[in-house]
């Protein structure tokens, strides 16, 4: 089998809580030993929102920190900091000063949901360039075709380096709806030499689009932030949506990368 899939567990997300799915992480402790059980189911990857000790959504630095130390202490997965979500982007922008292997950004302000997804250019350059000098892979969450566009304005301004890591997101609403055909769309954007994951919202687009980006050759994210049920009224855990990918992978006749593989293709900077 060739061609290994990183897989990406995204346990968490800015929104919902454990009294939407008590399969949510809260405590450093449970963020450890999720990470510990999707590691072992196959994930590469692991992305977190930071939340404090009570399990809401939040950017403080600390907490953020307590969670990666106990993450780091449970298993080797590669983690990969969220500066997404809905404070303003300074207060989020200090999260990477934490220096995880990977950080993701989103480029550009948009509709999402009831609400307002507030990325500033400037401080978005601010941002990028502050990545890369830490050493800090971008991980560029997209959401409609113009954002390709500006990420590639981005690499031309020099606040980007080659090669750009894309998470085509799909089905968030004031992004592009989550369908194979923008899916289609967008891959057929990504610029040569990129790499991609998908990343569908929502329990029918998750399945379906993962499914097409990794029978197409991509990566593919799952886990709570993306999908809260796993069909209608069963509610999901982020280790059986990873053992469901990597059964995917595994008929599409891929394997889950490793993390070694993970560090390679993603061509993460050396930790500094
Ligand atoms: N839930 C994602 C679609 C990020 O992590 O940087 C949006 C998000 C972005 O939270
Ligand atoms: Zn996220």
């Amino acid at each position: 089998m060739g061609n290994p899939v990183v897989i990406t567990a995204a346990v968490d997300g800015p929104v919902a809580t454990q009294a939407d799915n008590s399969n949510i992480p809260a405590t450093p402790e449970e963020f450890a030993k999720v990470a510990k059980e999707v590691y072992e189911a196959g994930a590469s990857v692991i992305h977190i929102h930071t939340r404090n000790k009570q399990g809401q959504s939040s950017a403080d630095y600390d907490c953020a920190k307590d969670i990666l130390d106990a993450i780091h202490a449970s298993c080797p997965i590669l983690t990969q900091l969220s500066t997404g979500g809905f404070f303003p982007l300074e207060e989020r922008a200090r999260l990477v000063e934490l220096k995880p292997r990977m950080a993701s950004l989103n480029i550009c302000t948009m509709t999402f949901g009831s609400t307002v997804f507030q990325n500033p250019p400037d401080m978005v350059r601010k941002v990028a360039s502050r990545m890369m000098e830490l050493g800090v892979k971008a991980e560029l969450e997209v959401y409609d075709t113009g954002h390709i566009d500006y990420a590639l304005q981005l690499l031309k301004e020099g606040v980007l380096v080659e090669p750009l890591q894309f998470s085509i997101v799909l089905g968030v609403q004031g992004g592009a709806a989550a369908t194979p055909e923008n899916l289609l769309s967008m891959i057929s954007r990504i610029p040569k030499g990129a790499i991609w994951q998908v990343i569908g919202v929502g329990s029918r687009a998750n399945l379906q689009l993962t499914s097409i980006g990794i029978a197409m050759g991509g990566n593919a994210r799952t886990g709570l932030e993306d999908l809260l049920y796993i069909s209608k009224g069963v509610l999901a855990d982020n280790v059986t949506l990873v053992k469901r990918l990597v059964n995917v992978a595994k008929a599409l006749e891929r394997e889950p990368a490793t993390v070694e593989q993970t560090e390679q293709m993603l061509q993460l900077p050396k930790i500094k």
